[in-house]
């Protein structure tokens, strides 16, 4: 009985997940849904990304937290759209709160929509929110274990982020051993390595860039 109510949420989430991506592929939006543990950085990449791309991508943003707003003033400074949700005791977005968020967002003229995710390396990844990729977050902090203990992130991301590299010098973390892992896992996955904290962010912002314009050259030809 219980696993027929955890089926039915999940696929009425699909349900509603279908029909965000819908509105965003018909308006030529790339998404992303930045999965990652709380204090990995995500806040911070999304800061000094939304800073590098200013003037050049059109944004928006929803960002989800238990509480507070923080996080979205934060984001505020670098982008004119951004959304708070609170999840209150809720560990993840769920499709129908960012269906909610995207109502409150003018989507004309935006070319990228950002979905920073309740902290949390495990639930996050079965919701569907209806992006079109999800980007995994580690840091070199969280020690050099965690992509071999969180395999379904690794499996389920487009893309990976290994954040906080500045930290190297200082902490104990294998990046050999690491790699080695995220390899094992997903052969090919692009792991890109960053520093938010120093700007370091060259593999990223050319991957963002060239996802932005393959999906407004996509849209662009379907019209
Ligand atoms: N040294 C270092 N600290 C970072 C970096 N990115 C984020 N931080 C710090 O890590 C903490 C958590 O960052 P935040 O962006 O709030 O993480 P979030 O919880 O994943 O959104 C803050 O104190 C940041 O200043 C980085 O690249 N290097
Ligand atoms: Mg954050
Ligand atoms: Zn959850």
């Amino acid at each position: 009985m219980q696993i027929s109510i955890v089926e039915n949420v999940l696929k009425l989430n699909d349900e509603i997940a279908g029909l965000n991506r819908e509105r965003l592929r018909g308006a030529g939006v790339f998404t992303f849904n930045l999965i990652g543990a709380p204090g990995s950085g995500k806040t911070m990449l999304l800061e000094a990304t939304l800073r590098r791309l200013k003037g050049r991508v059109r944004a928006a943003v929803c960002v989800g937290d238990l509480t507070t707003a923080r996080d979205a003033h934060r984001l505020a400074h670098w982008c004119d759209q951004v959304v708070q949700v609170n999840t209150g005791k809720g560990c993840h977005l769920d499709a129908n709160q960012v269906r909610q968020a995207m109502q409150r967002i003018d989507f004309r003229g935006v070319e990228l929509f950002i979905i920073e995710n309740v902290g949390n390396l495990i639930c996050p990844v079965g919701f569907d929110l209806g992006q079109d990729v999800k980007v995994g977050m580690f840091s070199v902090s969280e020690g050099d274990d965690k992509a071999a203990k969180h395999p379904y992130l690794v499996q389920e991301a487009a893309v990976l982020l290994l954040n906080k590299t500045d930290l190297l010098p200082y902490v104990p973390f294998d990046l050999e051993q690491f790699r080695a892992d995220v390899r094992g896992l997903k052969p090919r996955v692009p792991l890109i390595e960053v520093s938010a904290k120093n700007d370091d962010l060259a593999g990223w912002l050319d991957w963002v860039n060239q996802q932005v314009d393959a999906t407004g050259r996509g849209a662009a030809e379907r019209r």
